[in-house]
């Protein structure tokens, strides 16, 4: 027999006689025998010098790894063993005064760490929080939103379709790439005044880099009521703002569009890792971009019966995983899905 065949019979010898043992005095037996001076091990460790250079190679590495197993697997009973204790009769008992061992205790995730402090935020300022499906109509994630079969903006939402053309070519499904359709959802079902934030999943078919991933959250915000402006939208959003980031965080707002609403605009938060200057998380810009918003576009709000000469409302879209890179200066989207626990820890 081979000296690796040796110690494979070994290692399988020695680790049943370990599960087999119930008490400290056969472990120590066992130990003598597996792991002492005189162990077969240790000879064979002893013997390495004698091997030539390519056996001393394999073998010597098969012999230190079983080493370590066996340290680990007598580490392991030792601890299973560690409550009994030898009692003056000579019968095992427990030790009752050990403390006790700790179970690994498991948390919320980052992003749903954020979801519940952003609803605290916007509910302390008069919003109600909702959710809704991921699997979606096309109707509510696009038509609804005045976003017609052949307009452009469809291209800019790289949309995961479930069901693309059905038979008739009639109301598809898809995985919905925004928040969005929940606006229509709720003004079906409630009319104004109506305050309503909604976090969800969102999915795109997109490339990945350090500030895009395909599956995402946001946060949609809808306040309708008479006389709702401009001014009311920029409010709530500093305001946000300023409680998420402190005062001191500067943020802007500019120009943008989006079919639903009229006018449309984006707002950015300074970059906190290069504060302004440029670095890879802000594209070299000094700022970035986390939600699209405006004010509800009459033909949203006429498409669910609301009069929009009576009624107006605005609306935001904020991307989740964006809020807290620039609270805590993460410059890496894809940490919050790669399991790693020593990142996850530390929320
Ligand atoms: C929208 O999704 C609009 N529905 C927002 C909106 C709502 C506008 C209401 C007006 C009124 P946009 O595609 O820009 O807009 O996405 C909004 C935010 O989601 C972005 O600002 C960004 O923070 C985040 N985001 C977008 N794509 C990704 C992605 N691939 N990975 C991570 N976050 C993303």
């Amino acid at each position: 027999m081979s000296i690796l065949q040796q110690l494979e019979e070994l290692k399988t010898q020695a680790l049943c006689e370990l599960a087999a043992v119930e008490d400290n005095k056969k472990l120590d037996l066992w130990r003598v025998q597996y792991m002492g001076k005189k162990s077969r091990l240790n000879e064979v460790l002893r013997g390495l010098s004698a091997l030539s250079i390519e056996e001393k190679k394999t073998v010597g590495a098969t012999a230190n790894q079983l080493k370590l197993e066996l340290e680990s697997a007598l580490k392991e009973k030792e601890l299973s063993l560690g409550e009994k204790v030898i009692s003056a009769k000579g019968e095992e008992t427990i030790d009752i005064t050990l403390p006790g061992r700790k179970p690994p205790v498991g948390r919320l995730h980052p992003i749903s760490q954020v979801i519940d402090e952003m609803c605290r935020i916007f509910v302390s300022m008069g919003f109600q929080a909702v959710e809704g499906p991921e699997v979606e109509w096309d109707y509510y994630n696009f038509d609804m939103l005045n976003i017609p079969k052949e307009h452009p903006a469809r291209d800019n939402m790289q949309t995961l379709w479930v069901d693309y053309e059905n038979e008739k070519g009639e109301r598809p499904m898809l995985l919905r790439t925004h928040t969005s359709p929940m606006q229509v959802r709720v003004m079906e079902k409630i009319k104004p005044p109506l305050r309503i934030v909604v976090p969800g999943k969102v999915y795109r078919y997109e490339a990945i880099d350090a500030t895009h991933i395909p599956m995402f959250t946001q946060i949609e915000g809808l306040a309708v009521d008479k006389g709702i402006t401009l001014a009311d939208l920029k409010g709530t959003l500093y305001e946000f703002a300023r409680r998420y980031f402190g005062s001191d965080r500067k943020a802007r707002f500019r120009c943008d569009f989006f079919p639903f609403v009229e006018p449309g605009v984006e707002m950015s938060i300074e970059c906190i890792v290069c504060k302004g200057a440029g670095c890879r998380l802000c594209s070299n810009s000094g700022w970035l971009e986390i939600l699209g918003a405006g004010m509800v576009h009459p033909r949203v709000l006429e498409g669910v019966g609301i009069d929009s000469s009576v009624y107006s409302g605005f609306a935001f879209g904020m991307g989740i995983e964006r809020i807290p890179m620039l609270r805590y200066g993460i410059d890496d989207i894809r940490l919050f899905y790669g399991g790693d626990l020593r990142f996850l820890r530390q929320f």
